[in-house]
């Protein structure tokens, strides 16, 4: 303790808000709800994008690879049945990882699932995304669409009408890895 961390931040676990969005993503992710979450679950929930957004078999291939080493690293190996317990603590000792990778400006796991992802929502390739493209690629996740309006105000702060890809990559790496970040941007005190 301490003199062996390299900084002063807590584990991601002991973070509350982060545990509990966690704890819903597991849910989610579970879709046939045994309790356990595995890679290839976690891959074939997926699969809708590939008809919602129109994505090509090379697309859908990059981020079930991107998918696989991130979450590898997290401990969900292929063919291995995971607990929720288990699963936040694999992804909260990988989020340690990704934090140490992007504050020396090493490329995370995350940023390769996320360039996969934001390649399969912009589906006509100009690089942007507009609220339609992200209306599509929440309904092949099972979310309501009219939440699209609410994500492009979260992650396209400067009200230009289309999220860029590093806007995405951000929002959705802060939403991983950096509750303290999020909770700023929403107004959240914590105290
Ligand atoms: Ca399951
Ligand atoms: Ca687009």
């Amino acid at each position: 303790m301490g003199i062996c961390q390299s900084n002063n931040r807590r584990p991601l676990i002991k973070d509350v808000y982060w545990k509990l969005s966690m704890i819903d993503f597991f849910s989610i992710e579970d879709r046939n709800g045994d309790g356990f979450i595995t890679l290839e679950e976690i891959i074939a929930n997926t699969a809708p994008l590939e008809e919602h957004c129109s994505a090509s078999t090379e697309k859908m291939k990059a981020l079930a690879q991107g998918l696989t080493e991130f979450w590898t690293e997290a401990g969900i190996k292929p063919g291995k049945k995971v607990s929720k317990k288990n699963f936040l603590k694999g992804l909260s000792k990988l989020g340690e990882k990704e934090l140490e990778r992007e504050s020396k400006g090493i490329p995370t796991l995350h940023s390769a699932v996320a360039n996969a992802l934001f390649d399969i929502i912009d589906e006509n390739d100009n690089n942007q995304l507009s609220e339609k493209e992200i209306r599509n690629w929440m309904a092949a996740s099972g979310l309501n669409p009219e939440d699209a309006v609410q994500i492009m105000r979260d992650a396209d702060y400067r009200e230009k009408g289309y999220i860029t890809r590093e806007e995405l990559i951000e929002s959705e790496f802060c939403s991983f890895f950096r509750p303290d970040k999020c909770m700023i941007q929403l107004g959240i005190r914590v105290v």
